[in-house]
C-alpha cells in the first residue's frame, strides 16, 4: 500500500491507544508478546508510560495499586491464555480489595477457541475472567474500542471499585479503519464515578444511635482510605472525640500517634464497644465476622459503604449509610450540628489505660539486643529511620514480618501503608513497590518475608531498570514462618517451610547494577536503610533474623486446621 492510500486509516490497537490517552491514562504496566507487543510500542511513542514487568502478576498488582492510590484505573497489559491468567491473580485481588483496574489482554482467533481447534495461547479468556472482576468484555469490532473501555473504566471505579477485564482479539487490534471514523468512535467518560448521596434518614438514624452510646468506636477501613476524605473524616474523629481503630491499610488516614488511636488496646476497644461505626470497612474475616471473643452480642453497628449488599453480611446493622465515604462523612458532620455526639471521657480513659500496658509490653520487645536479630529490634531499627521520612511508601508482606510490621511501623500520611489486604496474599511485594513509586514519585520502603519476597524476587530487575526509588529490607528467617522446621521423615530433604539457610539475597540486586546489603545488627540495618533512602537508587538489605523466633502463620495461626493425629 502507497504512503497516499494508508494515510487516513488506522487499526484497533492504535484506537485503543488514542481512546486511552483521551481518558487520561497515562501509564500501563504489563508484559509484550504476541498480539500486544506492537500495541505497547505505539502507546510508548504517544506518550503513555510503559512499565515492562518480568511476570504479569506484579504488572497487575503495580496497577492494582496504582489504582488504589489515585482512584483512576490502574492498567495492566498481558498477552494472550498463559499471560492472561498469570495476570488474573492480580486482578482478583484487586476486586477482592477493591481496588479499580483494567486488565487488557490480547487473545487468540476467537473463531478457532470457540471450535477448539487448538490456536496458539487457545483460552475463552472471556469468560475465564468473569468470576474473578465485575465485568469482562470481549471487543470483537475495531469501532466498538471507544466504548468498551468507556465501559471498563466506568465498571471498575463506579460503586465499591474492582477489576475488569478487557479482551482484545487478534483480530480487532489489527482490524483497520478510516482514522476520521475512528476518531468519531473515541470519546472521554463523563463523571466515571458520580458521588452516591446517602439518604438524610438513615444519616439522622446513624447520628441518634451514637449520640446515645456509651462507648462508640470507629474502624476505618482501606475503604475510608480509598475515598480520600482525609480531612472530613478526622474533623469527624476529632470532633466527636471517638475513640478509633485503623484496619492494616487504613493506618495513617490519622497519625499512628494520634491520642484517640485504640490500635494499642484492640481487643479491649472491640469486646467493649456498644455501637461500632464500620467507615469503609468489611465485617470479614480480619474482623473476626463480628463474632467470638472479641465481640459483645450486645454491639449495634453503624455501616457505612457504597455496596449496599455489603450491609448485614455478617451481623444485622442497626443503622446503615449506603453512599460514598466522602458524601456520607460530609453529611453525618454536617447533622452534627443538629445532634451533636460526643463520646464519654471515661471510656478513652479506659483505653488509654490499656494502650499504656500494651505500649510498655511492646516497649520490652522492642527494646531488646540479641544476636541474631529478632522481628521486634530489626523493625524499631526501621521504624527509628522512617520516623524522620514520613513521605515513604512502606509496602508489606508476609507473616511475622507483617505482623509485627504492622503493629511496630507507625504511618503518619493517608494511603501510604500497602500490604497483603483482603486475601492476606504473597506475592504484592515488588508489585506494589513499583506501582507506588511510579504513581507517587515518592520512595518506597518494602519489607518483605524472605518466603514473600520470592513471588515477585524477580522484578527486583524491573525495580533497577526503571531506577526507582524502592529499598528491600528482607527478613530472612530462612523459611516461611520459621527457618528451623524439621523433617518428619527424617531424610535429608528441608522440611515443607525451609528454604536454604544462609541465603544472601543482597547478593541478588547487585546482578542489576543495584545495591545489596547485609546487616546483621539494628545499627547496620539503620545505616544501609539511610543510605537507600539518601541515595534514592534500588538498594535490597538482607536482615539476618534468628530462624527460630517466627510464630506458625504470625498472629492467625488460629486459622490453621488442628489435626486429631499426633506427629
Ligand atoms: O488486643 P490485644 O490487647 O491483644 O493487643 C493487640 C493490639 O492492641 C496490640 N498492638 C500494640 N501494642 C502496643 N503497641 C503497638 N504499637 C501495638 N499495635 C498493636 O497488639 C495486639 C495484637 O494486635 P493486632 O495484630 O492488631 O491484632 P490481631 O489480633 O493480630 O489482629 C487480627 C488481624 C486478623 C486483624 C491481624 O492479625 C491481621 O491483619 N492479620 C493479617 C494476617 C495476614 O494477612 N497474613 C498473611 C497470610 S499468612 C499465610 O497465609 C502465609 N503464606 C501462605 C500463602 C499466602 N498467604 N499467599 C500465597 C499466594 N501463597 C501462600 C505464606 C507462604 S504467610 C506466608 C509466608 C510467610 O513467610 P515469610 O518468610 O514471608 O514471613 P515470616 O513469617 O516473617 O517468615
Ligand atoms: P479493610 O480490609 O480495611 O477492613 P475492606 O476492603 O474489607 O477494608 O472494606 C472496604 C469497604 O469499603 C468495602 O466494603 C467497599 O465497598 C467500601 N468502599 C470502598 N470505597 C468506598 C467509597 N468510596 N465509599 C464508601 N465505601 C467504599
Ligand atoms: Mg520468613
Amino acid at each position: 500500500m502507497s504512503t497516499d492510500q494508508t494515510q487516513n486509516l488506522t487499526d484497533g490497537m492504535h484506537i485503543i491507544v488514542d481512546a486511552l490517552k483521551k481518558n487520561g491514562i497515562d501509564t500501563i504496566y504489563g508484559v509484550v508478546g504476541i498480539p500486544v507487543t506492537d500495541m505497547a510500542r505505539h502507546a510508548q511513542a504517544e506518550g503513555i508510560r510503559y512499565i515492562g514487568f518480568r511476570h504479569e502478576q506484579s504488572a497487575g498488582n503495580a496497577a492494582a495499586i496504582s489504582g488504589y492510590l489515585t482512584q483512576k484505573p490502574g492498567i495492566c497489559l498481558t498477552v494472550s491464555a498463559p499471560g492472561f491468567l498469570n495476570g488474573m491473580v492480580a486482578l482478583a485481588n484487586a476486586t477482592t480489595n477493591g481496588f479499580p483496574m483494567i486488565q487488557i489482554s490480547g487473545s487468540s482467533d476467537r473463531a478457532i477457541i470457540d471450535l477448539q481447534q487448538g490456536d496458539y495461547e487457545e483460552l475463552d479468556q472471556m469468560n475465564t475472567a468473569k468470576p474473578f472482576v465485575k465485568a469482562s468484555y470481549r471487543v470483537n469490532k475495531p469501532e466498538d474500542l471507544g466504548i468498551a473501555l468507556a465501559r471498563a473504566i466506568r465498571a471498575s471505579i463506579s460503586g465499591r471499585p474492582g477489576g475488569v477485564y478487557l479482551d482484545l482479539t487478534t483480530e480487532v487490534l489489527a482490524a483497520v479503519m478510516d482514522k476520521d471514523e475512528a476518531d468519531k468512535t473515541i470519546f472521554t467518560v463523563e463523571d466515571p464515578a458520580p458521588r452516591q448521596l446517602p439518604a438524610p434518614e438513615s444519616v439522622d438514624k446513624a447520628l441518634k444511635l451514637l449520640a446515645a452510646a456509651k462507648r462508640p468506636l470507629i474502624i476505618l477501613g482501606k475503604g475510608a482510605a480509598y475515598a480520600q476524605a482525609d480531612e472530613s473524616i478526622r474533623q469527624f474523629i476529632e470532633t466527636t472525640g471517638i475513640p478509633y481503630l485503623p484496619m492494616s491499610m487504613a493506618k495513617g488516614l490519622l497519625p499512628d500517634d494520634h491520642p484517640q488511636s485504640a490500635a494499642a488496646a484492640r481487643s479491649h476497644a472491640l469486646s467493649n464497644a456498644d455501637v461500632v461505626v464500620l467507615m469503609g470497612a468489611r465485617l470479614n474475616w480480619l474482623l473476626d465476622h463480628g463474632k467470638g471473643k472479641h465481640w459483645s452480642t450486645e454491639t449495634q453497628f453503624i455501616q457505612l459503604d457504597i455496596e449496599p449488599t455489603e450491609i448485614d453480611s455478617n451481623r444485622p446493622i442497626a443503622a446503615p449509610i449506603v453512599g460514598d465515604i466522602y458524601s456520607s462523612i460530609e453529611a453525618l458532620l454536617a447533622g452534627l450540628k443538629s445532634t451533636p455526639v460526643k463520646s464519654p471521657n471515661d471510656w478513652m480513659a479506659g483505653i488509654d489505660d490499656i494502650k499504656k500496658v500494651n505500649s510498655e509490653k511492646m516497649a520490652a520487645k522492642l527494646n531488646t539486643d540479641t544476636s541474631p536479630l529478632n522481628y521486634f529490634n530489626a523493625l524499631r531499627a526501621i521504624r527509628d529511620v522512617l520516623v524522620d521520612h514520613k513521605d515513604v511508601y512502606v509496602v508489606n508482606e508476609g507473616a511475622n514480618t507483617l505482623d509485627n510490621g504492622r503493629n511496630i511501623i507507625d504511618m503518619y500520611k493517608p494511603r501510604q501503608r500497602l500490604d497483603c489486604g483482603t486475601w492476606g496474599v504473597m506475592g504484592i511485594g515488588m508489585g506494589y513497590a513499583v506501582g507506588a513509586a511510579v504513581t507517587s514519585g515518592k520512595p518506597v520502603v518494602a519489607i518483605e518475608g524472605d518466603s514473600a519476597f520470592g513471588f515477585s524476587g524477580m522484578e527486583i530487575e524491573t525495580i533497577c531498570r526503571y531506577k526507582l526509588p524502592v529499598t528491600i529490607l528482607i527478613f530472612n528467617n530462612g523459611g516461611i514462618y520459621r527457618g528451623d522446621g524439621v523433617n518428619l521423615h527424617g531424610d535429608s530433604d528441608p522440611c515443607p517451610t525451609v528454604f536454604m539457610k544462609g541465603a544472601r539475597y543482597d547478593k541478588m540486586i547487585e546482578a542489576f547494577g543495584g545495591i545489596g546489603y547485609n546487616a546483621t545488627t539494628p545499627d547496620e540495618i539503620q545505616q544501609a536503610l539511610k543510605a537507600g533512602l539518601t541515595s534514592g537508587q534500588p538498594t535490597l538489605i538482607n536482615v539476618v533474623i534468628d530462624p527460630a523466633v517466627g510464630t506458625e502463620s504470625g498472629h492467625i495461626g488460629n486459622l490453621n486446621p488442628k489435626s486429631v493425629v499426633k506427629n
